[in-house]
């Protein structure tokens, strides 16, 4: 069911976000939306999943919080999911029939975080694969550009193989080892030695801005922080028509086979189930 945005998508926005496979929307979610995530992260905070994991924490006591698949634990999340644009901007966007949700995973930083996420590329950890997966990242405080996630426009068209970080790394938890070595044919490329030539990309964003992105676009980069900043980030992934499931042996972060196996998922299997429930159809 389609509902008035706050913003209307135009065919020039849906044509960027599928030439640069990153697309900064403006003021689609208004406060009452932002208020209720705050809220939602709030309590996911105090509670936090077994899926929740430190990231880093420096010596001064900087620490950044993750966590992911809280949504059906956290009411704020569900009601966002189901009842908000989200879903709409996505299928918009990825010109899709039908749209399922995929996960959600919150990024928060306290202030003066210095840790930035490393660059990578997101479908190569993920049970599923496909061109129409799209993420929304949507900070909820204000984020300068400095701080804001970055992207490598295009990158989602690139065909190599990349090794990507493992994100085991940075909690030793047996459970986020993903071992790309034997997969990738290609070293992952020092985005950070030249953003120029990368044509990287990153916006100074408020609450009620999101990007979208596609799930192979490059990106990393955020953090930085000033002492006087913090930064609480909520993102949502949504599938498109041509996602499907896909199990990797070898490893995927976030690991959500056993629930996967709990629904009866296989590979080559359309994401569905109340796991990944369907939440839009175009009209
Ligand atoms: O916000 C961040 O620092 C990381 C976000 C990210 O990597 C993602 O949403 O895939």
């Amino acid at each position: 069911m389609n509902i008035n945005l706050l913003q209307t998508i135009t065919p020039e926005e849906v044509d960027a976000y599928h030439r640069d496979g990153v697309l900064l929307l403006r003021n689609m979610f208004d406060k009452d939306w932002i208020e209720l995530l705050n809220k939602g992260l709030d309590a996911n905070c105090e509670s936090p999943t077994e899926r929740s994991r430190i990231w880093n924490k420096d010596d001064s006591g900087h620490t950044m919080f993750y966590d992911t698949l809280a949504w059906r634990e956290i009411e704020e999340y569900k009601k966002f999911i189901f009842n908000s644009p989200a879903a709409q901007i996505c299928g918009q966007l990825m010109n899709a029939k039908t749209i399922n949700f995929f996960f959600d995973a919150v990024f928060v930083r306290s202030p003066g975080t210095k840790f930035e996420t490393p660059w990578h590329q997101d479908e190569p950890y993920w049970s599923i694969e496909g061109y129409d997966a799209c993420t929304l990242w949507m900070p909820l405080v204000p984020v300068k550009q400095k701080n804001s996630l970055s992207f490598v426009p295009g990158s989602h068209r690139l065909k190599s193989i990349f090794n990507q970080y493992n994100f085991g790394d940075l909690t030793g938890n047996p459970k986020d080892q993903v071992d790309f070595s034997k997969v990738a044919n290609q070293e992952f490329p020092n985005i950070n030695a030249d953003l120029e030539r990368f044509g990287v990309v990153s916006w100074k964003m408020q609450p009620g801005d999101c990007i979208a992105f596609n799930g192979r676009t490059m990106h990393g980069g955020s953090g930085k922080l000033d002492n006087d900043r913090n930064l609480k980030v909520f993102t949502t992934k949504w599938l498109g028509d041509d996602a499907r499931i896909k199990f990797r042996n070898y490893g995927m972060d976030p690991d959500f086979s056993s629930l996967m196996m709990e629904k009866g998922l296989k590979s080559g299997d359309r994401p569905d189930t109340d796991l990944y429930p369907q939440v839009w159809t175009r009209n």
